[in-house]
């Protein structure tokens, strides 16, 4: 220890000396010695203290410094406050042992020179791409996909190959990510329900405000809350809060611009979807002109500079939600004539339980493949994918060409997956691995390593406890039901018994393991998928006795507490 103190002592500049010399002087004062109170002995040990940080002051410097007013200052003061009192050394032997104890562990504890700069907190850049399956290159999900920006993000840090969405819809599922708890806690489980109008308003921190609220400059691009387009401005403002950022584009109270579309829509689709917002073909325009387009280039201005505190920069790419409109030259990469479907099992739902069997949309399945539509829609998937990655990689490049880039933690992620035809199935709202499967990938200077990958389940409910660790941020009012994964970006498996759950609509869930997939309903029918030898989730096995204790182990982990919905339950969820 004492070696220590001194090799801390020598590193530090006059200045930093005279600093420690004024705390301890500091320190004494604090201890409120009054002379006419005083034992000798306490006294005593004060006037070691301050011989000693004169000396502090003087050691390691030449005779000129004897002579600063420095110094001859702290002799002053060591006389006028020590001179009158005298006592014997052996009586003041502990106070002087406890002082030399206070002024080393002082010493010890501050920080060498080349510490006391603090170093600054890490930036966030927080991507979120909407609708975004396991189509992604590195994930394997499609064969076809073309995404060399977000395959090339992955490969700068660590990959979750295995992370699940809270509720597979994009209001339920981004609410619980930003709120930090899950839809069976909040009765959030629908588009509809707008968490401003519950009393989360006034319990809980979401979590760009939280950021803000710990010193953060917060920006924002795009959609986070939820939001969506329908081709009518009412609603491109979603359920954002004006309150949480610095600023944002389009503006503090719209989270999205207007898109652009065909002249005539639905264009391959039907008005029975969605009234025709389910749709996709090639747009003849240029890529500026996309709604998406001016979100990045706004945000790319924002990572073109410096800022005065640290950057929580959150960027909302709406493709590849629907409508699948994107300029002619993506779709000019899936020629149509060489498009693959997703891989499916024809009689898939057979062995399904009826409640799972509600859930998929088979009649927009039927109408689909009668029509000859369901290559046409996988281009258009593939398309608006192609798309959202080059919109990526622009992010990138202007974070990588800024000032920014050595300080700053990439976190990219999708807030549920999507089906197109598999189980007779089309978009979100189930429970299958399809639908709750997303990209997560997060890139982080001090804590990542390139190209690393993490087969733990993870799920989109851990980030906020991750990044109050990552970003070093106290703990908001509401008790956060995720779990953080920092420890796993460093090392990747260091836990695998997590689980991932996922919630669709009151007291239905999934619970996904390392291994297997089980699923329970409000009915209490089941599903068990053994992803071991069954990647694609076609065989049923929840009524084989041999899966018995699997069944009863990830039941036990669905969520006890389960709140009736905000909104009496419509029908179907809707975009
Ligand atoms: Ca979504
Ligand atoms: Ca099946």
């Amino acid at each position: 220890m004492t070696s220590h103190f001194a090799k801390n002592l020598l590193q530090h500049s006059q200045q930093q000396r005279y600093r420690l010399f004024i705390r301890i002087i500091q320190g004494l004062e604090k201890l409120n010695f009054n002379h006419a109170e005083q034992d000798p002995s306490s006294v005593l040990a004060k006037q070691f203290l301050l011989t000693f940080s004169v000396s502090l002051l003087s050691s390691g410097h030449g005779p000129t410094h004897d002579k600063s007013p420095l110094k001859q200052m702290t002799a002053l003061e060591t006389s006028s406050l020590c001179s009158p009192y005298k006592c014997a050394p052996s009586k003041c032997a502990p106070a002087m042992l406890a002082f030399w104890l206070v002024s080393l562990a002082s010493l010890v504890l501050l920080p060498n020179s080349n510490a006391t700069e603090p170093t600054p907190r890490t930036n966030i850049l927080f991507i979120a791409v909407d609708d975004l399956n396991d189509w992604v290159g590195v994930l394997g999900g499609h064969p076809q996909a073309v995404t060399p920006n977000m395959d090339a993000l992955a490969q700068r840090g660590l990959l979750f190959t295995n992370a699940h969405c809270t509720a597979p819809g994009c209001n339920a599922s981004r609410t619980s990510l930003l709120m930090g708890l899950r839809p069976s806690t909040t009765g959030i489980y629908q588009n509809a329900h707008d968490w401003r109008n519950t009393s989360l308003i006034d319990t809980a921190v979401h979590l760009p405000k939280h950021f803000k609220n710990s010193g953060y400059k917060t920006l924002g691009s795009g959609k986070l809350f939820h939001a969506h387009t329908f081709f009518d401005p009412k609603y491109l403002s979603g359920f954002s809060d004006p309150k949480a950022w610095d600023d944002y584009f389009p503006s503090l109270t719209q989270q999205m611009p207007a898109e652009a579309v065909p002249e005539n829509w639905p264009v391959n689709s039907s008005k029975d979807f969605y009234g025709g917002h389910f749709d996709w073909s090639p747009l003849q325009i240029k890529t500026s002109e996309m709604a998406d387009a001016k979100v990045v280039a706004w945000a790319k201005q924002h990572l073109s500079k410096t800022h005065e505190k640290p950057l929580f920069l959150s960027v909302g790419i709406y493709r590849p939600h629907v409508p699948w409109y994107a300029p002619q030259k993506y779709f000019d990469r899936f020629p149509l004539d060489s498009i693959q479907l997703p891989k499916h099992l024809e009689h898939d739902i057979e062995d399904l339980p009826e409640a799972a069997r509600k859930l998929t949309k088979n009649q927009w399945h039927q109408w689909i493949v009668a029509n000859q539509q369901w290559k046409r829609a996988v281009q258009g998937y593939l398309a608006s994918l192609s798309f959202a990655d080059d919109m990526v990689g622009e992010i990138l490049t202007a974070l990588d060409e800024g000032p920014l880039a050595d300080n700053t933690t990439v976190i990219l992620w999708g807030d549920h997956g999507y089906h197109l035809g598999e189980k007779q199935h089309w978009e979100k709202f189930a429970l299958w691995e399809n639908t709750t499967h997303v990209p997560l990938m997060v890139v982080s200077p001090m804590q990542t390593k390139p190209n690393t990958r993490c087969d733990t389940p993870v799920s989109l409910l851990d980030l906020y406890p991750s990044l109050i660790e990552l970003c070093d941020l106290p703990t908001p009012p509401q008790t956060l039901e995720g779990r953080s994964f920092v420890n796993l970006l460093k090392n990747p498996t260091a836990e695998q018994d997590r689980v991932a759950i996922t919630t669709q609509g009151q007291n239905n869930h999934a619970v996904r393991s390392q291994q297997h997939r089980y699923i329970q309903y409000a009915d209490g029918t089941e599903e068990l998928y053994d992803h071991s030898n069954d990647p694609h989730e076609w065989t049923n096995v929840a009524n084989e006795k041999r899966y018995a204790q699997v069944k009863q182990r990830l039941a036990s982990l669905i969520p006890t507490v389960n709140q009736a919905p905000l909104l009496p339950p419509k029908k179907s969820d809707t975009n």
